[in-house]
């Protein structure tokens, strides 16, 4: 009962702004044509340089189709920040919105109703749960991601010692299924790294900062840190550079080269990993699109053009693998500049 007098306003609210849009428009087809592909990207929060990076290339593409793009999102990357913009997007009635859950179920409810209205979902970068979008972009195998830290995390201790991790916030999809893989990783194949501690940054700079102070007084044995966000292997790197620690305490992860070059060239960092998130959100923007279009469905097996990225098939679960995860090192890191 609750759940549908809420579908109920969630649907009078659509039709009170598709009407007030189209009395701001005089009565024609609302702004542009009612074909164009209108495009939202909703990052896990803004002033993230990894979903600058990202929403970046999905304005690339979505300009290169001819479609109309915006960005919206939270200062703070929580669910509830994320959901107001989710139903403002369904009350304009965009075509389709990209998103990055900062929770794989607490936004569910308000992506279908957004879905109901006629938009379509795309979760990129971290999923929600496969029933409440139409596709999800993932940037390579949860398992590749999670193999490549441990990994570099091995090769900088020495296969052996306390590591702790620290991740983003508690709830991130993406984080949580590559944490989950680095235990296992860690259990079959290191005997000797004992993982100690796992503390959440929010991918805020200052919490992941103190977090990263914390990590270490409280284990004066550490011999090194993961970091599977680029957020809070940034704020670790800065802290351990003018820390006693430097060069004690080993730091790898996931983070973006432009952050991470001066920690990699003082040599507080040996090396990281990523994939390129310009190309994740260009990938985004032409799932969206094939989606709008009807060329595909989400199901598997559907395939579709992704501009100059080429051809893509649909997998699992709906799921466009954009390829796999990338080292960088100091011999590297300057070719790239993102
Ligand atoms: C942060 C975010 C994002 C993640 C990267 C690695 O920017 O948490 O979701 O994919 O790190």
């Amino acid at each position: 009962m609750k759940l549908q007098s809420k579908r109920v306003s969630a649907l009078a609210a659509i039709l009170l702004s598709s009407a007030m849009i189209l009395t701001a428009c005089g009565g024609d087809d609302g702004g542009g044509s009612s074909d164009e592909v209108t495009v939202t990207f909703l990052p896990k929060n803004l002033g993230n340089p990894y979903f600058d990076t990202s929403d970046k290339g999905g304005k690339a593409a979505v300009e290169e189709f001819g479609g109309e793009f915006a960005e919206v999102g939270p200062q703070e990357a929580t669910p509830d920040g994320q959901v107001e913009y989710i139903n403002t997007a369904a009350q304009q009635q965009v075509k389709a919105l990209v998103v990055s859950a900062n929770d794989p179920k607490a936004i569910c409810d308000a992506l279908n109703q957004a879905r109901d209205a006629g938009t379509k979902v795309v979760t990129f970068d971290s999923d929600t749960e496969t029933d409440c979008r139409d596709a999800f972009v993932n940037q390579a195998s949860a398992e590749g991601i999670a193999k490549v830290q441990v990994e570099m995390i091995a090769k900088a201790i020495g296969d052996k010692g306390e590591i702790a991790i620290l991740s983003a916030s508690a709830n991130a999809t993406n984080q949580n299924a590559w944490i989950k893989m680095m235990e296992a990783e860690l259990s079959a194949s290191h005997p000797d790294i004992k993982l100690v501690d796992t503390v959440y940054g929010d991918d805020d700079d200052q919490t992941s900062f103190d977090k990263t102070a914390a990590l270490l007084q409280s284990h004066p044995n550490l011999k090194g840190i993961v970091s599977p966000t680029t957020v809070g292997i940034a704020a670790a790197a800065r802290y351990l550079s003018d820390s006693d620690k430097k060069g004690k305490v080993a730091l790898t992860g996931l983070g973006t080269p432009n952050q991470m070059r001066e920690y990699v060239e003082n040599g507080t960092v040996a090396e990281f990993a990523l994939w390129n998130p310009e190309d994740l959100g260009y990938l985004a923007a032409y799932v969206a699109k094939a989606l709008v279009d009807g060329d595909i469905k989400g199901d598997e097996g559907d395939t579709f053009k992704a501009g100059k990225l080429g051809d893509y098939t649909v997998g699992a679960d709906g799921e466009v693998l954009l390829g796999d995860p990338f080292v960088f090192t100091k011999d590297n890191i300057g070719d790239f500049n993102f």
